[in-house]
């Protein structure tokens, strides 16, 4: 068994190239194939999936975006002034996750109308969202200079690394919540590393709180996380040939308020089995049996020192909403 897994899977890398759908069928395979199962919360966003992530920003449930919403609606001049920019210089506002951009336009708009120097480089993993916000962008601010990146983040800071102006990183949203420990201290360290001496970080990350705030954000009323979360299935289907009966998995969050760590899985509600046909493979699922999908951690200052610890990066500032459920932290590279 172990040795078909890895012969299919030496087959498949060396029949292809390392397209973007060819690293999801070998991700799908990897996951599938461990125990216990997994799927990488980055397969979410296919199209199918941007837009019913834009519906969970819209639930009241999902405090996260009206948290940090109010912060950049609300303190944007103490924001800029963190910042530290000239308005003399020229500067890369380089956006990791782009998504829809509601909260970076009342940056964007302030910077503007204080008349900054600056390019605004949006980075997201889907194409289709990136060109979402540029036509938005294109209408709201037609002066704005924009350029977008498609890509995984992780790599997409390796060309990030080559431009020579002075850069200012947001990463908003609680994106790094979808790494763990371990992936965010490796993250931030390849972050710091792309950095030239005082650029800066804007670290936008959901605090932790108590379930009864937390877990309701990963299990709305509508179930349209539930929806979000089965898109992956479905995405399976649709692109790896796959025959997942999506009313078999039921959609399972959970929260560890210890920890701070709030993670999301789909239970197979029955004793079945799977055909992926591009991976020309069957897999079974056990009645009760888990896919871990998704961590959305949450962080406090002590959490966020030891994700930083062996970086070059210095918590400046620290900017919460007015229930302090949230923060944007600015963060400033010390050194060259
Ligand atoms: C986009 C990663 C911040 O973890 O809260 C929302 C994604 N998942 N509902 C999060 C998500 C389920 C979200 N992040």
């Amino acid at each position: 068994m172990i040795n078909n897994i890895e012969t299919s899977v030496k087959k498949t890398i060396n029949s292809e190239s390392k397209t973007f759908n060819s690293l999801f069928k070998m991700d799908v395979l990897k996951g599938l194939s461990s125990h216990p199962k997994f799927l990488s919360s980055k397969y979410f966003y296919d199209k199918k999936g941007d837009a019913l992530f834009v519906k969970i920003m819209n639930m009241p449930e999902y405090y996260l975006t009206n948290s940090e919403y109010d912060i950049f609606k609300n303190k944007t001049e103490a924001l800029v002034h963190g910042l530290d920019i000239n308005k003399n210089t020229d500067f890369d506002l380089i956006e990791l996750g782009a998504g829809d951009g509601m909260k970076t336009k009342e940056l964007l708009k302030y910077l503007d109308r204080e008349n900054y120097q600056f390019t605004f480089i949006p980075v997201d993993i889907s194409q289709n969202a990136l060109n979402n916000l540029e036509t938005s962008l294109n209408e709201e601010l037609p002066h704005l200079s924009i350029e977008t990146k498609q890509g995984d983040y992780f790599h997409v800071l390796e060309d990030i690394k080559t431009l020579p102006k002075p850069k200012v990183i947001l990463f908003l949203g609680s994106n790094i919540g979808n790494l763990n420990d371990d992936q965010a201290r490796k993250f931030m360290l390849k972050l710091s590393n792309t950095l030239h001496k005082n650029d800066k970080i804007v670290l936008g990350i959901d605090l932790i709180k108590s379930e009864d705030i937390v877990l309701p954000a990963y299990n709305d009323e509508q179930g349209i996380t539930k929806q979000f979360n089965l898109n992956i299935l479905a995405r399976m289907n649709r692109e790896l040939d796959a025959d997942f009966d999506l009313n078999a998995f039921t959609h399972s969050p959970k929260y560890n308020e210890e920890e701070g760590i709030a993670e999301s899985f789909l239970v197979s509600k029955i004793d079945q089995t799977v055909r992926i046909k591009v991976l020309d493979m069957t897999f079974n699922f056990y009645k009760n049996e888990t896919i871990h999908t998704e961590i959305s951690r949450k962080y406090n200052d002590s959490i966020l020192e030891h994700i930083l610890e062996h970086t070059d990066l210095n918590v400046k500032d620290k900017l919460t909403d007015s229930k302090n459920y949230f923060a944007d932290y600015i963060l400033n590279k010390s050194n060259h």
